[in-house]
């Protein structure tokens, strides 16, 4: 568990890379996740990953992540803006967790501003393209540090 942080990504975002390069970039989401867990090898983290486009499966991970991860990194997808149950699980596991949104949501359709989890979210990143997972890894490094001084 020590130093051990999950990183999530939802619905569609096994697209990431090949559609609408406009608004989520030409990143890869294989590629998201080799740079976070090598980033987390520099910083002594280990990075898991999951990525589903099923809400249950999410949930599913989530729970078993309970007593085997410090954090967890969460693009939740199009399930930001309509899942109580992952509010509900995160909630349920009380593993602090950052939510990332590769695009800036609040300059998006306004069903996007609304979001079931960032009140529960120890931070909310968006609109930094695929640098906010590394930018929430950089964050969680530092807040794990702050935690066990
Ligand atoms: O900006 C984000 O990261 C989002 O979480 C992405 C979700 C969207 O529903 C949220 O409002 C904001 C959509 C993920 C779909 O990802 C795709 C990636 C490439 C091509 C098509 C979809």
């Amino acid at each position: 568990m020590d130093r051990t942080v999950l990183l999530i990504n939802g619905p569609n975002l096994n697209l990431l890379g090949t559609r609408e390069p406009h608004i989520y970039g030409s990143t890869t989401l294989s590629d998201v996740e080799s740079n976070t867990k090598s980033q987390g090898e520099g910083l002594g983290i280990t990075v898991q990953s999951f990525q589903s486009n099923h809400e249950g499966a999410i949930i599913d991970r989530i729970h078993e992540a309970r007593g085997n991860v410090e954090y967890i990194i969460i693009n939740p997808g199009g399930l930001t803006h309509t899942s109580v149950a992952l509010r509900d699980a995160l909630a349920g596991v009380a593993i602090p967790f950052i939510e990332v949104h590769i695009s800036n949501v609040h300059a998006r359709e306004e069903f996007r501003h609304k979001s079931f989890l960032s009140d529960k979210a120890v931070a909310v990143i968006c609109g930094l393209g695929v640098f906010g997972y590394s930018a929430a890894l950089q964050f969680v490094d530092q807040q794990l540090k702050a935690s066990k001084t």
